[in-house]
This record gives C-alpha cells, sequence and structure tokens, in this order.
C-alpha cells in the first residue's frame, strides 16, 4: 500500500483491554519471559492494522541479567533494587551470555516472527546506555536524575565504567535480536533529554554511537529514539540512527530541516490527543502529515509512548486516517 506507515511506541500494552484480561493472570515479569505469552502479546495490537509488531519486552531486563534485582511494582513502575553509586556496585554487575540469560528474548523474537508470517516486521528494541544507567542509579524512574548528574559530574571514572559495560551489554542484545529475526532495531534513549546539549555530547552520545554504529553491518534500519530533544536534534543525528524519532515539542518540517533530509523521522503526535474529540485528533493527525508532507522516509507515530488509559477506538481511528489520507496525497501527487 502506497500509505505513510505507522505503528506506536507502546502498542503492545495497557491500553489493550486483551493485555489487562492476560495482566489478571499474569505478573509482568512473568508475561515477558514466557515467550509464548511475549509473542501473543507483541501482535495483539495488529488487529488495529498498524505497520509494524513491536517486540513485548521491557528496556530493563539486561539489567536483571547483570544481576540487578527488578520488580514491577503495580501503580509505581518498575524498581531496581541496591541502586548503583560506587565503584563496587560496577564491578558487581555481571557481564552478560544474552543467548542464555536474555534467550526467553530471543525465543519470543523467534516465536514471534513465526505468527506474523510477513504480515509485517518485527522490531526489536533495548534502552539506550544513559537511559539504562538513570534506571540502574536511580533505581526506578526518577523526577530530576539528581543521582544520575551527581554520579556524572562528580565521579565520571564511575560513571565511564558504567557506562561501558551497559554499552556492550546493549549492542550483543540488539545484535542478538536481529539474528534471531528482528527486521527492524529501536534504540530507546527515553531520558536523554532532561541533559543539557553539552552533557549529552560528553555522558551520553559516545555510547550510544558505539551501539549503532556496532550494528550497521547488519543491515537492518536502526530508529533512534529520545524526547524533549527539540535543543539537540543534530547531536541525536550525530549519535547515529537510520530514523530518528522526535516529540510533539518540535515541529516535525522544523526537526526535519535540523537532523537532515537524508534521514527518516518518526513522530510525532502528542499522545494526549488521543483523548480530544475525533475533529481535533483528526486535526492534530492532519498536522502532522502535512508538516511531513509525503515525504518517503516519514513513519506516522506518537512523541512518545501510549499512555495506559488511551480509547482503543481513537487509536483505530488514527491508523485509518493515516493510511487514508497518506494514500490520498500520494496518489494525487503522482
Ligand atoms: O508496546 C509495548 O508495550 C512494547 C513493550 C515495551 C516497551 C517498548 C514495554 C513493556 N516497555 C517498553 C520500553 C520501555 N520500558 C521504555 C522506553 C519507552 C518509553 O520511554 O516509553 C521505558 C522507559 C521503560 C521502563 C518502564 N517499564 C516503565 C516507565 C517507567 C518510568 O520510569 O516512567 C514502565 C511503566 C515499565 C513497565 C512496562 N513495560 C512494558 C509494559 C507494558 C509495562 C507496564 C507494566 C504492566 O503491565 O503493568
Amino acid at each position: 500500500m502506497d500509505a505513510t506507515p505507522v505503528w506506536f511506541m507502546r502498542q503492545a500494552g495497557r491500553f489493550l483491554p486483551e493485555y489487562r484480561q492476560l495482566r489478571e493472570r499474569y505478573a509482568m515479569l512473568e508475561l515477558v519471559q514466557t515467550p509464548e505469552l511475549a509473542a501473543e502479546v507483541t501482535l495483539l495490537p495488529m488487529r488495529l492494522g498498524v505497520d509494524a509488531a513491536i517486540l513485548f519486552a521491557d528496556i530493563l531486563l539486561p539489567l536483571q541479567a547483570m544481576g540487578m534485582d527488578l520488580a514491577f511494582v503495580s501503580g509505581q513502575g518498575p524498581v531496581l533494587g541496591h541502586p548503583v553509586q560506587d565503584a563496587e556496585d560496577v564491578a558487581r554487575l555481571r557481564p552478560v551470555d544474552v543467548e542464555t540469560e536474555l534467550g526467553y528474548v530471543l525465543e519470543t523474537v523467534h516465536t514471534a516472527r513465526q505468527m506474523l508470517a510477513g504480515t509485517a516486521p518485527l522490531i526489536g528494541f533495548a534502552g539506550a546506555p544513559f537511559t539504562l544507567a538513570s534506571y540502574a542509579i536511580e533505581g526506578g524512574g526518577s523526577r530530576h536524575y539528581l543521582r544520575t548528574k551527581q554520579l556524572m559530574h562528580g565521579r565520571p571514572e564511575i560513571w565511564q565504567a558504567l557506562l561501558d559495560r551497559l554499552t556492550d551489554v546493549t549492542l550483543a542484545y540488539l545484535r542478538a535480536q536481529v539474528q534471531a529475526g528482528a527486521q527492524a532495531v529501536q534504540l530507546f534513549d527515553s531520558w536523554a533529554g532532561t541533559l543539557s546539549p553539552a552533557d549529552y555530547r560528553q555522558f551520553a552520545l559516545p555510547y550510544s554511537r558505539r551501539v549503532l554504529s556496532g550494528l550497521s553491518d547488519l543491515g537492518v534500519p536502526r530508529i533512534h529514539f529520545a524526547t524533549g530533544t527539540a535543543g539537540m536534534l543534530p547531536l541525536l543525528r550525530e549519535a547515529g540512527g537510520d530514523v530518528i524519532s522526535v516529540d510533539w515539542r518540535v515541529d516535525l518540517r522544523r526537526a526535519w530541516d535540523q537532523i537532515g533530509h537524508d534521514v527518516a523521522i518518526q513522530g510525532n503526535l502528542d499522545p494526549a490527543l488521543l483523548f480530544v474529540p475525533q475533529n481535533a485528533l483528526a486535526q492534530g493527525v492532519r498536522h502532522v502529515l502535512a508538516q511531513a508532507d509525503g515525504r518517503p522516509g516519514h513513519i506516522f507515530n506518537l512523541g512518545h509512548g501510549i499512555l495506559p488509559e488511551t480509547p482503543v477506538g481513537n487509536v483505530q481511528f488514527v491508523v485509518d486516517l493515516v493510511h487514508r489520507e497518506s494514500a490520498k496525497a500520494k496518489g494525487e501527487q503522482l
């Protein structure tokens, strides 16, 4: 179909009633670590007509494989026990043999590919070293990333040792996902936007670049995602990726001018617009499409993950509208 492709970050999660039903029977980690169930969840959103499946897993799984205690606490999100504070904590992190310790993810990739049977590509993913480090140091989500920034600036040698380890694991993990069948990969640097451009360049960019360039021989598209990055889009581009994901805080056209037109862009509807009346939602969708102006490298997506209470009907509405309007516009351009 000659239409703009569309999929949503976090499309396999809590906004789907089928997912919530499964969660009544299984804990989050149980779902993720049982490949048949994780593959089933991966495919749930395909009924909406999205153009890609995203692996059902979580960015924090490699931290667990490195020896950290990981729990998903309801109402609170992920919690990591004994956060990293000093050199001993970094030394305690184990090297990871991806095939064994994260083998369940690779099996999910394999099963999901079989179940998709070529109907849509499967996207694998991992957290970027900076975002993973923030969870390892803060012990969970954070508002101000104070401990992260204290370690980064106050103990740069510990920061570097931690980030080096996270980089090695992330690269091996993504390579293994591709070898298991993932047809594209996404690197989630969700909280990179909490850094100043100078700090991003010094403390985060080199590690993301090592991951992204370490994948280049595999020939799969690499999507580089972060939020709150309107002030440092050229730096994200410098870190690498065939597709750069941008959020709604920047106009798509401006983002493209800054990033360069030889790179594809993913984005950038505000996830909150999925809660507003459909005429206003349609206006938001049309605005994104108009900004992208039919460029071949546009993937319609949200600027960040889909929110848990999002009405499913509105997600369906967006998928259909993007496909219909972009196909019509492309037809008219011919
Ligand atoms: O479509 C999907 O849902 C695919 C699977 C997926 C992905 C891509 C999950 C399952 N997690 C992720 C990535 C992820 N995990 C990110 C990067 C994307 C983003 O920024 O949105 C991040 C930051 C996490 C960490 C995480 N895991 C959070 C965020 C907490 C915070 O700091 O704000 C949460 C709430 C989780 C738990 C989780 N992971 C996934 C699901 C469906 C859930 C909810 C758990 C549940 O079912 O109760």
